[in-house]
């Protein structure tokens, strides 16, 4: 399976050390792993683990170490099928107006997700912020632009009436209120899955958490008058469905009525204080924190307060829908049996250090990242660096409010020179941890939320 994907890293690039067959150059390492991981160990590396344990080494321990430049401290640890989180980032540097060092996973549409550590910052800046884009990005000239001229409808079998509002007139008419809101999109982490999804071949960079300012979604709603029927929300932008096809939209999905009504439901205006980038969605869109971000709609037109569930683009068959009970990976599973996904997973991400940084001994390593869930607040987070076997308990800070991440840090020593993963393990208020590996399979690839992981060289 020949993989065209230009941010898989090629494992070519790692070649000169070691003593690789010839055929791995024509494949990434994703895909080598994707497919047979225990193999893709023993034609990389070279590598052989217990056959009861899974974790360990019989051979090609020498191999690995070299290739990664240090000796691997934990190696009698290390899972076997797991690609060292040295090898596993990518690096393709992406370039589009307002981004700075954003990779690009696809350009028509334009996707890109932004490396671990570049998203250090407390609240993101705008130009540290994924983009995801289903549809051709809408022709708005932010520059000059004519906020009367802008109007967002408000209609549906549930609405009292049918309203229009221009931008104007919801700045002027509804008060405004400022959240630090984590968007996530549901597809975060699909490059690991097995046997492949297709999609967006995200790594962990689909994520960030600025701060918004909008009007409440709920003030418009009660504005124009909910009838008791209602359970739904959808959205229309006024992007372009890729065919061009006038009047098709390229995505329209929603949240239940409950979700739409929480104080932290914004129709936002505003990133960190400035209008919002054209990519994420200027002049206005739906933000709902801790939701698959594909429910924020994005150059907002018209939102429907619906009888039933929102039936529009993207709500129905594999998209953004998991089986709702577990499978075995591979299954098909039938229509009727696949659930919306609602509050994004447990999560947490470590950006600092970067994947790879060197260290000196002597010294303790400060490691810091944020934590997030879309269910509950983060009440731990726990580092490990033997590949899971202890796990150490790092500070962490209070929301600033709901549905933004938190922050840890954590002084991590180390006794020996030698390769090393840092992995990062939150735990939500609800006790629902991270699991270490890849959790359920889904057709396409949601809601990864394994531990992230990180290689440092200690010397
Ligand atoms: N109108 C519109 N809204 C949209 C999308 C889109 O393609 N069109 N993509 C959705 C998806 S799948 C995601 S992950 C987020 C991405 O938001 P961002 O590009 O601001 O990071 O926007 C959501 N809202
Ligand atoms: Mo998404």
């Amino acid at each position: 399976m020949p993989i065209s994907n230009k941010s898989k890293q090629d494992v070519s690039t790692h070649s000169e050390s070691s003593d690789q067959q010839p055929t791995v150059n024509k494949i990434g390492i994703h895909a080598l792993y994707a497919e047979n991981p225990i193999a893709a160990d023993e034609q990389v590396f070279g590598r052989k683990t217990d056959g009861l344990t899974r974790r360990g080494f019989l051979s090609g321990f020498k191999t690995l170490s070299l290739l990664l430049g240090a000796e691997i401290v934990y190696g009698r640890f290390m899972p076997a099928g797991l690609i060292p989180a040295a090898l596993a980032q990518t690096e393709t540097p992406f370039s589009i107006e307002g981004k700075d060092g954003l990779v690009v996973l696809n350009d028509r549409p334009v996707n890109a997700e932004t490396p671990a550590h570049l998203l250090d910052d407390k609240i993101t800046p705008a130009s540290k912020l994924f983009v995801r884009n289903n549809g051709i990005v809408p022709e708005i000239t932010p520059k000059d632009f004519d906020e009367n001229a802008w109007t967002l409808t408000i209609e549906g079998e549930s609405a009292a009436a049918s309203r229009t509002f221009t931008l104007s007139e919801l700045k002027a008419n509804f008060k405004h209120y400022t959240y630090q809101l984590t968007l996530e999109c549901g597809g975060n982490g699909r490059a690991e899955f097995s046997p492949a999804a297709s999609g967006n071949q995200w790594t962990t960079g689909a994520v960030g958490c600025p701060s918004w300012t909008g009007v409440r979604l709920k003030d418009v709603l009660n504005a124009v008058g909910i009838k008791d029927d209602a359970v739904y929300i959808g959205y229309y932008g006024e992007d372009l469905h890729l065919s061009r096809t006038p009047g098709k939209a390229a995505i329209s999905r929603g949240v239940p009525i409950g979700k739409a009504l929480e104080d932290e439901s914004l129709i936002a205006f505003e990133m960190n204080g400035e209008p919002l980038p054209l990519m994420n969605g200027f002049p206005m869109r739906l933000m709902f924190g801790g939701w698959p971000a594909s429910t924020s709609g994005k150059w907002l037109s018209k939102i429907v307060i619906r009888d039933r569930v929102h039936d529009g683009a993207k709500m129905g068959g594999n998209a953004y829908r998991v089986p709702c009970k577990p499978v075995a990976p591979g299954t098909s599973v039938p229509e009727d049996e696949m659930c919306i996904i609602e509050a994004m997973p447990v999560k947490s991400l470590i950006t600092y250090p970067k994947s790879g940084a060197e260290h000196s001994k002597g010294k303790a390593l400060a490691v810091r990242g944020h934590a997030w869930s879309g269910e509950a607040e983060i009440a731990k987070v726990f580092t490990s660096i033997d590949f899971g076997q202890t796990w150490q308990q790092s500070a962490l800070s209070k929301p600033v409010n709901r549905h933004a991440w938190q922050h840890f840090n954590v002084d991590i020593s180390f006794k020996q020179a030698g390769y090393y993963e840092i992995w990062a393990r939150a735990e939500d208020a609800n006790g629902r941890s991270q699991p270490m590996v890849l959790p359920g399979w889904n057709p396409k690839g949601y809601l990864n939320n394994a531990c992230h992981r990180v290689a440092v060289k200690v010397v």
